[in-house]
């Protein structure tokens, strides 16, 4: 029997994460039968290329959503919270990269390699949410250890690149250094601070309790996903001069014992994960190697020594693939292939 096909939209399509979208369905060969790129009145017109074929943009409407199987929105929360509720009356299916739906209750947030199950919870809403990027790549090295030994508390500092915020904010932090190492000024309009040669311990808005929202997106999405609302989570989101992938250093502390060697043997084993681990030989995760990758690298990992049950590790993923695009295509897989 011939594979059942799709019709797809890509929402935000012109934009960093869009972008990535169209070329995961493609690379990974997505069963589509048609596909629409939508973005704002803005880039109407503008042509993408797919499968050989140049495809003009269209603008995000009620209409644009009318006879699309799944929808996969990347245009930011005020879209998404107007749109995705209109998709579900059409009979589509959302999947989405904001923060719009993430925490409501009826919505599922899901990892594909931590909590597949939740999927199934799609027809609620209509949608599904996928995580913060940093959520993600944390939660992917964290859900072995979680289910072999509980997981008491997370701390967590990131180290966050550009990509991040966006198209215009990989431009900044190019146009930025290379004014400076030619000696003119450089203009700063995305971030508040020079992001070249710089770190900013701000990601997104500040909240009343001293944190960012980005930071609260970690606490709150980690324990939503490994439906564990006991799990301590503290957070330090920063922001740093990359372009591509995320870095986590993360401290964890375990329920019950197990060694730096058990870590990385069921991280060996785990879907989505490689251990890149042998610092006798300077090799450990770098974000130069995860990016353009789907692969979680995960690497230091070593017993905390100032608790019983504590290990260390360095965690690194490419956040606009596996942050966002990829997780949001496998999301896509799961649904065409087991519900639609
Ligand atoms: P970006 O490069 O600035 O692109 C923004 C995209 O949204 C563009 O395609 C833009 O279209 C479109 N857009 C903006 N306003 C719109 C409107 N009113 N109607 C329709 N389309 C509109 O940003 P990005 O980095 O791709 O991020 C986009 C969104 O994805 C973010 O706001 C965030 O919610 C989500 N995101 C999630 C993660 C994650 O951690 N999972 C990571 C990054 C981003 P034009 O080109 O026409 O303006
Ligand atoms: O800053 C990063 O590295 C990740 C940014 C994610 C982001 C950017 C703008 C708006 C989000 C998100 O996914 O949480 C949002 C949002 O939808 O709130």
């Amino acid at each position: 029997m011939a594979k059942k096909k799709f019709n797809v939209a890509v929402a935000g399509a012109t934009g960093a994460v869009g972008n990535q979208m169209i070329a995961c369905l493609e690379e990974r060969n997505f069963p589509i039968k048609s596909v629409r790129f939508l973005a704002s009145h803005r880039s109407v017109g503008k042509k993408l290329r797919f499968r050989g074929d140049d495809i003009a943009v269209e603008e995000l409407t009620e209409q644009s959503l009318g006879s699309v199987d799944i929808a996969l929105f990347s245009a930011g929360g005020n879209t998404s919270k107007r749109f995705a509720p209109f998709a579900k009356e059409k009979g589509c299916v959302v999947i989405d990269n904001s923060s719009a739906w993430r925490m409501d209750p009826e919505v599922p947030l899901v990892v594909p390699e931590v909590n597949l199950h939740a999927v199934s919870d799609y027809s609620n809403k209509g949608i599904i949410a996928n995580p913060n990027c940093s959520t993600i790549q944390m939660v992917v090295a964290l859900s072995p250890i979680y289910k072999k030994c509980g997981i008491k508390r997370i701390v967590v500092s990131t180290y966050q690149a550009v990509s991040g915020t966006g198209k215009k904010a990989v431009d900044e932090l190019f146009d930025q250094t290379r004014a400076i190492i030619n000696f003119f000024d450089y203009k700063k309009n995305v971030y508040p601070h020079r992001i070249a040669f710089n770190c900013l311990p701000h990601i997104d808005a500040f909240l009343e309790n001293g944190y960012t929202k980005e930071e609260m997106k970690m606490v709150n999405e980690t324990r939503k996903i490994l439906e564990d609302h006991s799990i301590g989570v503290t957070a330090t989101t920063v922001r740093v001069p990359v372009f591509y992938a995320h870095s986590e250093s993360i401290n964890v502390e375990t329920e019950k014992h197990i060694t730096a060697d058990e870590v990385k043997s069921l991280l060996r084993l785990a879907k989505g994960i490689k251990v890149v681990d042998e610092p006798e030989k300077n090799i450990y995760p770098l974000a130069i190697d995860a990016a353009g990758r789907d692969v979680t690298l995960v690497g230091r990992i070593r017993e905390d020594e100032s608790i019983p049950n504590g290990i260390n590790m360095w965690v690194v993923s490419d956040n606009i693939r596996k942050g966002a695009a990829t997780n949001a295509v496998q999301i896509a897989e799961v649904l065409a292939s087991d519900y639609l």
